[in-house]
């Protein structure tokens, strides 16, 4: 099964500097004019450094916008100085420094485009729990100007919900029409974003999709927020212990970052809109057996270690795949192990040919252990059992 093709279209990509965006923005940016709206708080601007002229003969912008004042710079530059030409590509990418709750900075980058996929949010499920109304204000009311924005651009909008909605479910593998309890301020601003998508679609006749991700992983997923498999491997590269918290046996749905992609591409092309679709791998593995996959990948000899479990962690989560298999065509295709192992030799490549950027992993490896220890300082898990720290 080969991916939709899309091409030729103006599309834009809020939270085009993240881990998903930036993967999204690379399959695009060659074939189509990609604009990025990102204000770079947890994405950067070095995971759109693939887009040099040279890499993709894309042209390619810096369109600066004085994200405080809301004011904007009508200075554009080219990023390296040329122009790009003399390639059989024939896209662009313009990034917009600014944030998605800022009216101007959205109208600047959604002008003309037909195609929006919004993946801009805040991500942690945890800092959702310490600050409800702050991630509300992003995941909610700022995504709430997106489709408003997409309405007056009459653009066809794809956009990131979650499992997160589905909260402990009642059994597995679980499907879109399941009960949604969410367990954190996370997942509700998802869940409400998801139906709000659905309803701009039957009421304003808004073609929208939302795609409900699983645990996805891949290259670019760093810092503190990111997720289990970034946060192994790193221990197992450094011949640290991997800290399982928990027994282990809690099992995910992992999808790989380049499905996710395609699952978006589908989405973008499909008829069967006004619709969510859960996007994994229908695949369940512990946390226990992806400690040792990842041990083993790398030919570590990190111990394997057990702390306190999360408070409100899920025990089990599996997708049923089959909804989006039917309506859309999509399938993942790489599965875990061989996703892990292509991780394992890619960072093999960018250790020789990179030192700023191990040195960049290194501090947000820094960041990340930084931020768990104050977690685990802040919150003793037997003290505060109201609170989810993730699901
Ligand atoms: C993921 C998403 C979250 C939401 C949710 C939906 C990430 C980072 N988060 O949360 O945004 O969509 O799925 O259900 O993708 N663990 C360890 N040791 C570690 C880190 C994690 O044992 O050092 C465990 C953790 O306790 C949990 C599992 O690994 O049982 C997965 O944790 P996660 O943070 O990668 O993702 P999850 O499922 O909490």
């Amino acid at each position: 099964m080969t991916s939709p093709a899309i091409r030729d279209r103006t599309v834009l990509v809020t939270g085009g500097g993240g881990f998903i965006g930036s993967h999204l923005v690379e399959a695009l940016a060659p074939y189509n004019d990609v604009r990025v709206l990102d204000n770079f708080s947890t994405g950067s601007r070095d995971n759109l450094s693939f887009a040099s002229p040279s890499a993709t003969g894309s042209q390619w912008a810096e369109d600066t916008l004085a994200s405080t004042d809301g004011g904007t710079d009508d200075t554009e530059s080219d990023a390296d100085g040329t122009d790009g030409e003399g390639d059989d590509s024939n896209g662009s990418l313009t990034i917009v420094d600014g944030d998605i709750s800022d009216p101007m900075a959205l109208q600047r980058a959604a002008r003309g485009v037909d195609l929006i996929f919004h993946q801009a949010a805040l991500v942690s499920v945890t800092e959702s729990v310490d600050a409800p109304r702050r991630s509300n204000e992003t995941n909610l009311d700022a995504s709430l100007l997106v489709l408003d924005q997409a309405r007056q651009e009459d653009a066809r909008v794809v956009l990131a919900s979650s499992a997160a909605v589905y909260g402990h479910p009642d059994e597995l593998p679980v499907s879109e029409t399941a009960t949604t309890e969410p367990t954190s301020p996370y997942g509700i601003q998802k869940l409400a974003l998801d139906q709000y998508a659905r309803r701009y679609h039957d009421l304003y006749d808004l073609p929208t999709v939302a795609l409900r991700y699983f645990n996805a992983y891949g290259p670019r997923q760093q810092g503190p927020y990111s997720g289990v498999i970034s946060t192994f491997l790193e221990q197992a590269r450094a011949d640290e212990p991997i800290t399982i918290e928990g027994d282990g046996e809690q099992t995910r749905d992992f999808v790989h970052v380049s499905d996710v992609v395609r699952a978006n591409l589908h989405a973008a092309t499909t008829d069967a809109v006004g619709e969510a679709y859960n996007v994994g791998t229908g695949e369940r593995t512990s946390i226990r057996e992806l400690a040792e996959l990842i041990r083993d990948a790398v030919g570590s000899s990190s111990p394997i270690v057990h702390r306190e479990p999360r408070s409100g962690d899920i025990r089990h989560s599996r997708a049923d795949a089959s909804k989006a298999s039917r309506e859309l065509g999509f399938e993942t295709r790489v599965g875990l192990e061989s996703g892990i192992r292509s991780l394992v030799t890619a960072a093999g490549g960018e250790q020789a040919s990179s030192s700023s950027s191990t040195q960049q992993r290194e501090n947000q490896g820094r960041e990340r252990r930084q931020h768990q220890q104050q977690h685990q300082q802040e919150r003793p898990l037997a003290a505060r059992p109201d609170r989810q720290s993730q699901d």
